[in-house]
């Protein structure tokens, strides 16, 4: 309250002249915005560039608050709350979406992108935003795909060159059936668990290895647990900035308009991040003691994935598929 600043005769005095000179300001929204990883990270720029871009874009009338390391909760729990509406926001991998939007699911296909130009223009060109609009039925609104990044195999017990050197590994999964099918083809015994348990799961070899972008390695410190990181590149792994539908219908046409704005500002800073730490993090890890074998034979994971490519044709339609890959 401004008025409260000035000395209590002259509030007393003037309380209704002051109310009136303060009221065009409009009462402030306040809003959550969730992640499950660190702050400084490439997601940890995407919300806080968000945040502060509704701010200013609204000027001020809304004001998003961002939260860190799933302490509002993991990315499946998050992205629950959002479509319940206890939380108004989240930026996620696309792991546990299909669980809620099943359509989704075909981004989530190992090498089904050849590069992160691909991956980024399709899901910013018509493929992308005709899924964006699967969303809205399930009480959720997509503002904008964002990124994770292409995921790569970190363990505790040797050197990834080939499938055979996974056999048998009992590695954590997102909670995501495409990417479950798929890595048991890779011969990996996959252990699916939300992110915010991963490290100690890796640190008490509950599990050996993961899997994750090298963003989220750096950012997570999993050199400290892991020994051996091999760049599989095996899946890409999409985000995206999650809405509550009712929070995102009550808004102006305006500040919705002010709302995509700032996810395609977040999606820049996200991108720009992702970019950075795939220079710097190979030359990184290996300083902080981690073995990286950076040639991998991609084409052999790829080969044992025949079987289950068939069955992903079925369920997804190969016509959808294709269209994805040949995307230029
Ligand atoms: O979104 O769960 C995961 O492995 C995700 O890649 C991570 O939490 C960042």
């Amino acid at each position: 309250m401004r008025f409260t600043r000035l000395p209590f005769a002259l509030c007393a005095a003037g309380a209704a002249l002051t109310v009136l000179a303060v009221a065009p300001a409009a009462a402030q929204t306040n809003m959550k915005i969730s992640i499950s990883i660190a702050q400084n990270s490439h997601q940890g720029v995407a919300i806080d560039t968000f945040a502060r871009e509704v701010e200013k874009r609204t000027n001020g009338r809304y004001k998003v608050q961002p939260f860190y390391s799933g302490s509002l909760g993991a990315e499946r729990e998050s992205v629950e709350a959002v479509q319940m509406g206890t939380l108004d926001l989240t930026f996620t991998s696309t792991g546990p979406v299909p669980n809620f939007v099943p359509d989704v699911a075909i981004l989530d296909i190992p090498f089904l992108f050849r590069d992160y130009n691909h991956a980024r223009s399709t899901l910013d060109g018509p493929i992308g935003q005709d899924l964006l609009q699967k969303f809205p039925s399930k009480g959720i609104v997509a503002l904008a795909w964002g990124e994770n990044g292409f995921r790569h195999m970190t363990n505790s017990k040797r050197a990834v060159n080939v499938p055979d050197d996974v056999k048998g590994l009992k590695m954590r999964t997102m909670e995501n059936p495409v990417h479950i099918q798929a890595y048991k083809a890779f011969g990996i015994i996959p252990t699916p668990m939300a992110f915010t348990e991963v490290f100690t799961a890796l640190q008490q070899g509950t599990v050996d290895g993961q899997e994750n972008p090298l963003s989220v390695i750096t950012s997570a410190k999993f050199e400290q647990v892991q020994k051996y990181l091999s760049l599989t590149g095996h899946v890409y792994s999409p985000a995206l900035f999650l809405m509550n539908k009712a929070a995102w219908d009550k808004l102006a046409p305006a500040d919705k308009q002010a709302f995509l704005d700032a996810a395609k500002e977040g999606v820049k800073a996200n991108r720009a991040r992702v970019d950075d730490d795939e220079r710097k993090a190979v030359a990184d890890l290996r300083s902080k003691g981690m073995n990286v074998v950076e040639n991998v034979d991609k084409s052999k994971f790829q080969a044992t994935l025949a079987a289950t490519y068939v069955d992903f044709g079925k369920k997804f339609g190969q016509e959808n598929i294709d269209r994805i890959k040949n995307y230029k």
